[in-house]
């Protein structure tokens, strides 16, 4: 993707929201309450979170290194779990926690992004059925209601919640999450439809206190592409990966006639090739496929590959939405540094490139500022923007952070070569 095009380097417009993307539970450390610590200490998943960064009281060292290092915006998540450890009552010191973190936030300059779900849920929420449950509506509505009284006036950017699609394969079909349901896509798509509603429901209610609020879901969008582009059965799976997986949800959140969004929440990661597979589970969608007619490719710690022109083809498609878009999540599972900062500097090129073309593009948020607990991964996949060291935990600012600060400070992406990495 690089070359002449870039031969100048590229401006970002000003008001650019640069920053790193977190999760409570990921960070935070002793997050007790929820129904991932009950299923971690039950031993039906391979780590435990235990104090995980131990964000929860270093908060302010973090944010003094997102801001060392030009950050302007700063994505985290509300734990449910500790606003409500059990039904209707409201953990004071838990609200007075996060009013101090918005504005250690504000403090700093650093705009927030604030997710109300990420995944976890208070244990007597799954207790009783999680999102299947009768009442799991009105239960995450009386929650964000009662954020957003609290903490209405301090946040503009608001994602009601994280990944639906993701929560519910993982949850519903391999089964490696809570509740552990394998090979049920019947319920997946019910808990996609729930949190989609849900969506809705916290989009009204956000608006109701803050009218000038914006308020999106992250989408977790893959670039989907078949196989062999001439074969059709591969471009009807790849067709129908998409519509069920992206388009759904965007359907989803529509009510009297246009979609419950201020934005696109954009959660880019890679690209699926999928080739068609007549029997079996993947019926529907496909498979993934790794052929030689593809040419070399690479992959990150999780499987993932490393496309970044996928990310220019998704900010294209959600473009065509008619809203503005904020890339809410994107980076990659490494330990080897040439290969993160090769991967930030080719998604740096697809936004410039999407800004060139008139996507309405606000801002980048890299995942993650720190190395964290990756749900059923544990510590052994590294997202981080800084090393975490799990023993000290100490944090080693690694060369892509020191380029996404170059960037994030002067607005500019210098042509290639050219980039400050060194400490
Ligand atoms: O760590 C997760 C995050 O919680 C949701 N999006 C993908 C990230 C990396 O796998």
């Amino acid at each position: 993707m690089a070359g002449q095009e870039f031969a100048e380097g590229f401006r970002f417009p000003p008001g650019f929201l640069w920053g790193a993307a977190t999760a409570a539970h990921q960070v935070e450390g002793d997050n007790r309450a929820s129904d991932w610590w009950a299923a971690e200490e039950s031993g039906r998943l391979p780590h435990r979170s235990g104090r995980a960064c131990d964000h929860l009281r270093r908060y302010e060292a973090d944010f003094d290194l997102a801001r060392a290092f030009g950050h302007n915006a700063h994505r985290l998540s509300l734990e449910w779990s500790r606003l409500e450890p059990e039904p209707g009552v409201r953990d004071e010191a838990a609200f007075g926690h996060y009013e101090r973190v918005l504005e250690a936030l504000r403090a700093r300059g650093l705009e927030p992004v604030v997710t109300l779900h990420h995944f976890t849920a208070p244990r007597w929420f799954a207790e009783r059925g999680g999102w299947l449950a009768a009442d799991a509506l009105d239960r995450f509505a009386a929650h964000v209601d009662a954020v957003v009284e609290r903490f209405g006036s301090q946040i503009r950017w608001w994602i009601t919640v994280n990944e639906p699609t993701v929560l519910a394969k993982h949850g519903w079909v391999t089964g490696d999450w809570p509740p552990f349901v394998r090979g049920r896509w019947d319920l997946a798509f019910r808990v996609i439809h729930r949190l989609c509603t849900a969506h809705r429901r916290a989009y009204r209610c956000i608006h109701a206190r803050v009218p000038d609020a914006l308020v999106s879901f992250a989408h977790s969008i893959p670039w989907i592409e078949p196989c062999d582009p001439s074969r059709t059965l591969d471009r009807l799976a790849a067709r129908l990966r998409t519509i069920f997986l992206v388009d759904w949800c965007f359907d989803r959140v529509r009510e009297s006639g246009r979609r419950l969004l201020d934005y696109v929440a954009v959660n880019y990661y890679t690209r699926s090739i999928v080739r068609w597979r007549p029997r079996g589970r993947a019926l529907l969608f496909g498979v993934d496929c790794h052929e030689p007619h593809h040419g070399p490719r690479l992959f990150d710690d999780l499987d993932q590959e490393l496309w970044p022109e996928g990310l220019l083809q998704v900010l294209r498609r959600c473009a065509r939405l008619g809203l503005p878009v904020l890339v809410t999540e994107n980076g990659i599972a490494t330990t080897d540094d040439g290969l993160r900062l090769a991967h930030l500097r080719g998604h740096l090129e697809a936004l410039a490139r999407a800004l060139g073309e008139g996507v309405e593009l606000r801002g980048y948020l890299h995942w993650s500022l720190m190395d964290n607990f990756e749900w059923a991964k544990g510590t052994t996949a590294r997202f981080g923007l800084a090393a975490t060291d799990f023993a000290t935990l100490e944090r080693r600012p690694r060369p892509a952070m020191r380029l996404l600060a170059e960037v994030a400070r002067t607005g500019r992406l210098a042509p290639t070569g050219s980039e400050v990495t060194s400490a």
